[in-house]
C-alpha cells in the first residue's frame, strides 16, 4: 500500500466503526449520544439535582427514554477551578445510582478519572470508562479497561481541573491534542486495550480558549488521522455563554449547533445533557449529509 493510500485511509472517518463496550457494542454509523448525569453538589450545570440516587436513576432512564445511547455518569466535578474528590467520596456518590441501573435499556459509562472507581464501576454493570485525563493521573485506569473489556474514552486536557484555564494558549492546538491522543491510545493498547475498545475527545472546554473550543469544533475530523472514532463535549458549555451572553440553563441552541458542525466535520458520538433536542438535530443533520454527494459525511482536512 502506498504511504498516499495509507494517508487517505487514515484520514477517512470509519464509517462503518463499531465502538466495542463490555458485553455490547455500539454500530457507529448514526450519530451516537452520551446523555451526561453528573451526581454532583457542584458541578457547573445541574449542580445538586441529581445527588439524590433516585432522582439520578430516574434521570438516567427519561435519557435513555429520549433517545440516549450510553448514560455517562460522573461524581467528580471537572468545572474548571474544581478540586479533586477523594476515591471514597466518589464511590459513596456513584455506588447506590449504579445499584439502581441493573435494567437500564443502555450501557452506562462512568467518568472518571481513577483505577479503583473504575473497576468498582465495571463490577456493578457499567460498559464504558470516560477519562478526562486520558490516562495521564492513573495510567492503571486502562488495566480495568483492558480485563473487563470496557469502552475507554480518552479525552485532551492540558494540566488538570484545578489550574486548566490558566494558560490556554497552544503554537499549534490540533497538532497537540493530536498527539496527546496519539500517546495516550498508545499507552491503551500497551497494557492490553484493544483499538475497538477506544474513543478519543478533543475535551472542548479543558484548558482552551474560547477561539480554541471554536477551532477544535470545525477541526475535528483531523483527528481522525488517530484512526479512532470521535466524540465531543461542548454541551452548555461556558463557550457557549460568552458567544451568545447567556447563562447555562439557556444553552441548548448553541450546544445543537456545536455538534451538528462537529458531525459534518467527522465526530460520531456526543456528550450532551439535553438529550432529546441533540437527538432530533443531530438525526436530522446526519440525514441530510448522507443524502449528500459523497459518502454523506464531510472529508476532513488530511492530517499533517
Ligand atoms: N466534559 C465534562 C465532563 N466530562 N467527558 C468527556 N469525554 N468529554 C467532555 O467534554 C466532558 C467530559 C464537563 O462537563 P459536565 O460533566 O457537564 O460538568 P462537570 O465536570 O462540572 O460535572
Amino acid at each position: 500500500m502506498t504511504g498516499g493510500r495509507v494517508a487517505e485511509l487514515a484520514s477517512s472517518p470509519p464509517e462503518t466503526a463499531v465502538w466495542r463496550l463490555r458485553r455490547v457494542q455500539l454500530e457507529l454509523d448514526r450519530p451516537r449520544l452520551l446523555g451526561v448525569l453528573n451526581v454532583t453538589p457542584d458541578s457547573f450545570s445541574d449542580a445538586g439535582r441529581f445527588a439524590d440516587p433516585g432522582a439520578a436513576a430516574e434521570r438516567a432512564h427519561a435519557m435513555a427514554d429520549e433517545g440516549a445511547d450510553l448514560i455517562d455518569i460522573g461524581a467528580e466535578s471537572s468545572r474548571p477551578g474544581a478540586s479533586p474528590v477523594p476515591a471514597e467520596s466518589e464511590w459513596v456518590r456513584l455506588e447506590p445510582v449504579l445499584s439502581r441501573l441493573h435494567d437500564l435499556s443502555v450501557p452506562i459509562s462512568v467518568d472518571t478519572t481513577k483505577a479503583e472507581i473504575a473497576r468498582r464501576a465495571v463490577e456493578l454493570g457499567a460498559s464504558a470508562i470516560n477519562d478526562i485525563s486520558a490516562l495521564r493521573f492513573e495510567p492503571e485506569l486502562a488495566d480495568v479497561a483492558a480485563e473487563a473489556g470496557a469502552g475507554l474514552i480518552l479525552m485532551h486536557m492540558r494540566g488538570e481541573p484545578g489550574t486548566m484555564q490558566d494558560d490556554v494558549e497552544y503554537s499549534d492546538l490540533l497538532r497537540e491534542v493530536r498527539s496527546a491522543l496519539g500517546r495516550a491510545i498508545e499507552e491503551a493498547e500497551r497494557r492490553g486495550c484493544a483499538p475497538s475498545q477506544i474513543v478519543v475527545d478533543p475535551g472542548i472546554g479543558f484548558g482552551k480558549s474560547l477561539n480554541g473550543n471554536l477551532e477544535l469544533l470545525a477541526r475535528v475530523g483531523e483527528l481522525a488521522a488517530l484512526g479512532r472514532p470521535i466524540l465531543v463535549g461542548p454541551s452548555r458549555k461556558s463557550f457557549l455563554g460568552r458567544l451568545l451572553g447567556l447563562p447555562v440553563d439557556q444553552r441548548v441552541e448553541g450546544t445543537i449547533a456545536a455538534c451538528v458542525m462537529a458531525l459534518t466535520a467527522g465526530a460520531r458520538l456526543f456528550r450532551v445533557h439535553d438529550v432529546r433536542a441533540a437527538r432530533r438535530a443531530l438525526d436530522v443533520a446526519d440525514a441530510i449529509l448522507k443524502a449528500g454527494p459523497s459518502t454523506g459525511q464531510a472529508a476532513p482536512t488530511a492530517a499533517g
